[in-house]
């Protein structure tokens, strides 16, 4: 370190190296989550430029080297010399710690105005970075590697005058993320995301490693575009988008939101385009304002008899999608994952806005406001029903002690980590896997063909369902707002299907009811696919198992692919016998599972997925299926 450094070079070198040291303090992790951080807090950077009203264009490019570049059409970084630190402007942004908003993991940044709070971490953590500014008819130029300046500002050339806006080219540091590799649909998802929360913005994600791909988000609706997209695989019930927006105690709130025919609630709480997946006062605010007003509307015009009390507000949410949307100065964020608004004035400006709003909303739409209250009567009245049928469910166990259902085989061991349940389709296979199973840790329910699909489904019908209430008994946790993670009987849910196309189809029903019911067992992990082998291979009494068409050849390919080796494929797990079940696809030594994971951030896409695959609407399931068809092994036409 050469002897000139001032206390300002030291305290930066100090503060770069803090980042370097432990990065997860300020992108949330090292893993693919931090790295496409790296990502959102550049492009926040345009986006405040946006929101300040000077940036209406955002191109994201994803290099064959796995750099990225984000160009924005915005005023272009300030490139004269900083008063106190004594260089550009925009060296500060990209060299200094910036005490306004804080970072990645759930923390938050401050949008509307204050510029470049992560640009210098997104510095840091990148092998180099260049950025560039156009303004003033000039390019200007600076260069950095792992935070450091390796070439100051400088004019590197001449644009047309009217040519103005900030360009940043970075490589992620290899050496501090265990992945380096950019997931196209993980940054479609967020882009789009921010352009449905940014209304009017233009974002175009650009991938320019293998085939070139393309993508704009331009939604001058905003966020009533975005309801409209989440519930373009359903039915709406009306054909408005019911909007509120105003400001309150400095805090911008908007809300957009519309039922369709189905039964799930999805409401979806950003502040600062930050996505709050654990809600706090701004949802608790919006709450409080839909059941309030929509109570005293059903009961001003009588539509509620008094025999039947009020409106829940599960009633009135059902088949309610919404996003509400606040813009606050300095959040204040809560919970597990820090992703919890905490400031308890965001929960009174949202409930006055909305309560105002929708009131003469209502007023102005009765049939609209007809339309809902009978659908959240209907509600009120299928959880009742639900109430009294789960209420039985459980007196009937109470009764009988944990009254099992008969079809279910279960283990010895009674504590839950050693166990694991198998949720086997059809008798025969259920059979083989019982007389396979090790009885002191492996218990088996057979399910008898395809179960309910719970995406159309209220909860009355689901307590209904034969199959539905085995697992729900055979789990142990209850669903809905009665689930109880500790409760939970095994620690593997293991669904074991035929490999053909209606085994995936029992999967997949099996995976909309735990979604939708009891959600916490996929995002904590409990959840498994089984993988039986695709095909058998013998030859001279030898046996081998492939499980999967590359496998196979590798095999073949070993083994040598003269005519004397015969090569089974099996269509279900019924051609196999107990031994063979058990050592190609129980016996925990040599089995394989797949562990059914889902995060946070793509909650909106999961949700949405689940619809457009399960919903009514057959046009976005075929779009879906066509556009991810490629990603599908084994297709089993
Ligand atoms: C590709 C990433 O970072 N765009 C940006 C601007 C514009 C200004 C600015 C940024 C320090 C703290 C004020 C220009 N002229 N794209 C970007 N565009 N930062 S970052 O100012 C940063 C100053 O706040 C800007 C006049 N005012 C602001």
């Amino acid at each position: 370190m050469s002897a000139d450094y001032n206390a300002e070079q030291i305290q930066i070198l100090e503060g770069l190296e803090a980042v370097r040291k432990r990065p997860g303090m300020y992108i949330g992790s090292t893993s693919a989550r931090g790295l496409h951080h790296l990502v959102y807090e550049i492009v926040d950077n345009s986006v405040d430029e946006a929101l300040a009203g000077f940036c209406t264009e955002i191109e994201v490019t994803v290099h064959q080297d796995q750099s990225v570049t984000v160009i924005d059409n915005g005023r272009g970084m300030p490139v004269d010399i900083h008063p106190k630190a004594g260089v550009p402007a925009v060296e500060v942004i990209f060299t200094q710690l910036h005490a306004g908003g804080k970072f990645g993991g759930g923390a938050y940044k401050v949008s509307g105005g204050l510029h470049g709070v992560g640009a210098s971490v997104v510095n840091a953590l990148s092998d180099w970075l260049e950025v560039e500014i156009f303004t003033g008819g000039y390019i200007y130029k600076e260069k950095f590697e792992r935070g450091k300046v390796v070439s100051s500002l400088e004019k590197t050339g001449r644009c047309p005058e009217d040519r103005h806006g900030s360009k940043v080219t970075f490589k992620a540091d290899g050496s501090i993320f265990e992945e380096t590799v950019f997931d196209y649909n993980v940054l479609k998802q967020r882009l789009r995301e921010m352009a449905f929360l940014t209304k009017g913005l233009k974002i175009t994600l650009i991938d320019e490693r293998g085939e070139r791909q393309e993508k704009t988000f331009h939604y001058e609706g905003g966020i009533k575009e975005f309801v409209q997209y989440l519930n373009r695989s359903t039915t709406p019930l009306y054909n408005e988008i019911i909007y509120c927006e105003g400001e309150k105690d400095k805090i911008i709130v908007e809300v957009a939101m519309q039922h369709n025919d189905s039964y799930n609630e999805s409401v979806y709480s950003f502040v600062n385009n930050i996505t709050t997946p654990e809600g706090g006062t701004h949802l608790a605010g919006f709450k409080s304002a839909l059941t309030k007003t929509f109570n005293d509307y059903a009961k001003k015009n009588k539509l509620l008899k008094e025999s039947e009390g009020g409106l829940a507000g599960e009633d009135i949410r059902e088949g309610l999608t919404t996003i509400i949307s606040v813009k606050i100065e300095d959040p204040q964020f809560e919970g597990q994952t820090k992703q919890k608004l905490g400031n308890s004035d965001a929960r009174g400006a949202v409930d006055s806005i909305v309560s105002e709003q929708l009131t003469y909303f209502l007023e102005q739409n009765p049939q609209v406001a007809r339309a809902i209250c009978d659908k959240a009567i209907l509600a009120q009245r299928a959880r009742a029903a639900a109430r009294k049928a789960r209420d039985l469910t459980r007196r009937k166990t109470a009764l009988d002690g944990m009254a099992l259902p008969g079809k279910l085989a279960d283990c010895s061991d009674k504590n839950p980590e050693n166990c694991e349940i198998y949720i086997v389709e059809g008798n025969s296979a259920g059979g083989s896997a019982k007389s396979a199973r090790s009885r002191a840790t492996q218990a088996i329910l057979p399910l008898r063909g395809k179960i309910l699909n719970v995406e159309k489904a209220r909860l009355d019908r689901i307590y209904a369902n034969a199959e539905i209430k085995a697992m729900i008994t055979a789990f142990g946790t209850g669903i809905h707002e009665d689930f109880d993670i500790t409760k939970l009987r095994y620690h593997k849910i293991i669904i074991m299907t035929d490999a053909d196309v209606d085994g995936a189809h029992i999967s997949t029903l099996l995976l909309t009811f735990l979604y939708r019911f009891m959600p916490e067992l996929i995002k904590q992990g409990y959840v498994y696919l089984a993988q039986p082998p695709l095909y058998k291979i013998e030859k001279n009494k030898n046996v081998w198992y492939a499980y999967s068409d590359e496998e196979l050849n590798g095999i073949l390919t070993e083994i040598g692919r003269d005519n004397n080796n015969k090569i089974q494929r099996y269509k279900g797990l019924g051609e196999m016998d107990a031994s063979q079940l058990w050592e190609t696809t129980m016996d925990p030594e040599r089995r394989i599972l797949l562990r059914v994971t889902m995060n946070e951030e793509e909650s909106t896409d999961i949700d949405l997925t689940f619809t457009t695959l399960m919903g009514d609407k057959v046009e976005p399931r075929r779009e879906f299926i066509e556009a991810n068809a490629k990603f599908v092994k084994n297709l089993d036409i």
